[in-house]
């Protein structure tokens, strides 16, 4: 029996305010779809099977360069962070996993946290590596890079920590690592591009050979900072090379907000799923940089076009296409929770409305050369308002018609702010 967060007679009475409203507003949809041959059930079913995961490093306040301000009732530890993430389950059906970091989550007994997950209905996503800031007590420095670094017993402690985190992730039923590194250069001539990045792959590939056989690794490019002159895998060109050179169990991670401003990351997302290299998301949304907001907050038609070309590949059945979906950001001026709980909703939006794609008229006005009806054929799906699709399927899952209303009519905030003492650092961050 999993273990409830939110009071079962709070959900219902939230869900039972809302229903008729729903039902009403379900039905027309459902009858302008039908009229363009589209069966609503079949895309509620879809986006009913549509997960993301959870950070567990998303739950507790973020901070920037400049300050942090925590919130009440923040997570002390992954024990408390993994009982936010359920909330966030819980209300919305769409987010069954949680991705941890380590070592911020490093606990003594991975059983015990396995067993708290199963309690509150919750596996493992990927497991994320740390080598851009140095832990407690550790031998060697990262200040100047950790998988690249120029001195080889800093390289090797990089990747035993890599390995250590596949062997946590093992006992804790994950089945992929993702390696997000800060190694660069902040001034020109300070490194040679070619030689760290030699290392850099000399590291990856001792990991990849500790990696299970059934595991996949992620490496995840990002433009600039920490380093701010040259960074050793920047972009998605690099990363490619990364996931070739090492084996058909690594892959390309795109981060949103790891791209200039303006970059067309859905192109990327097409070229990395045509050479079979995609290996996931990290979902947020950005304005200037790895900004970290909530996903489909700025451009939630960016968004969408990502997810047209996610759909397109669904669509025709794309060759070693299994994207992981995960969620990567920072909140600084919202309860951590309501943050994760819109974001779920919004990439499940993107993911409904691209189902909803005319695909046939759509390849039709491409090999006509008829631009602005290609134009209007993803417009017209991006300007459906699909939020009774979202709202029953979560509904039909057992959550909330409307899951931040749910929540802040629980009063979980309050209540986890009387056992939780507030706490001056957490372990949050942005990567
Ligand atoms: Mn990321």
């Amino acid at each position: 029996m999993t273990e409830q967060k939110i009071a079962a007679g709070i959900l219902a009475a939230d869900n039972e305010k809302r229903g008729n409203t729903l039902k009403a507003d379900y039905e027309a949809l459902g009858d302008k779809l039908a009229r363009g041959g589209i069966s609503i059930e079949a895309i509620t079913d879809k986006v009913a099977q549509f997960f993301v995961a959870v950070p567990s490093w998303g739950v507790g306040t973020g901070g920037t360069r400049f300050a942090r301000f925590p919130g009440q009732g923040e997570p002390r530890n992954i024990f408390d962070k993994l009982e936010d993430c359920a909330v966030i389950h819980e209300l919305t059906r769409a987010t069954p996993t949680v991705s941890l970091h380590i070592p911020w989550d490093k606990v003594d007994d991975p059983k015990r946290l396995k067993s708290h997950g199963d309690a509150l209905g919750l596996g493992f996503d990927a497991m994320n590596s740390n080598t851009f800031s140095d832990a407690m007590g550790q031998e060697r420095s990262y200040k100047f890079g950790s998988l690249s670094h120029t001195d080889a017993a800093t390289r090797q402690q990089a990747v035993e920590h890599n390995i250590e985190c596949i062997e946590i992730g093992e006992a804790l039923g994950s089945k992929a690592l993702t390696v997000w590194i800060g190694d660069g250069s902040n001034f020109p001539g300070q490194s040679d591009f070619t030689r760290s990045f030699e290392r850099y792959l000399d590291s990856m590939k001792a990991i990849y050979k500790r990696l299970p056989g059934d595991w996949r690794i992620f490496s995840e490019h990002k433009m600039y900072e920490p380093a701010f002159y040259s960074t050793v895998v920047q972009d998605w060109g690099t990363n490619y090379l990364i996931a070739t050179e090492l084996g058909e169990k690594a892959f390309c991670l795109v981060d949103l907000g790891h791209h200039a401003p303006n970059v067309n990351i859905e192109m990327i997302v097409a070229r990395l799923i045509q050479f079979k290299k995609l290996g996931g998301f990290h979902f947020n949304d950005s304005k200037y940089g790895d900004d970290d907001l909530d996903a489909g907050s700025i451009d939630p038609y960016r968004l969408f076009l990502v997810f047209n070309e996610l759909v397109e590949a669904e669509h025709r059945n794309a060759e070693n296409f299994h994207p992981a979906h995960m969620i990567d950001q920072s909140h600084n001026v919202t309860d951590p929770i309501e943050s994760l709980i819109r974001s779920a909703n919004e990439i499940r939006r993107a993911y409904a409305q691209a189902l909803l794609v005319d695909r046939k008229a759509l390849e039709s006005y491409q090999e006509s050369n008829d631009a602005l009806m290609a134009s209007e054929t993803l417009k017209d799906a991006f300007r459906t308002d699909v939020e009774p699709i979202l709202a029953m399927a979560r509904l039909n899952a057992g959550g909330a018609i409307d899951p931040i209303a749910a929540y802040r009519s629980s009063g979980y905030r309050a209540t986890v702010g009387k056992a939780r003492p507030a706490v001056a650092g957490g372990s949050s961050g942005i990567v």
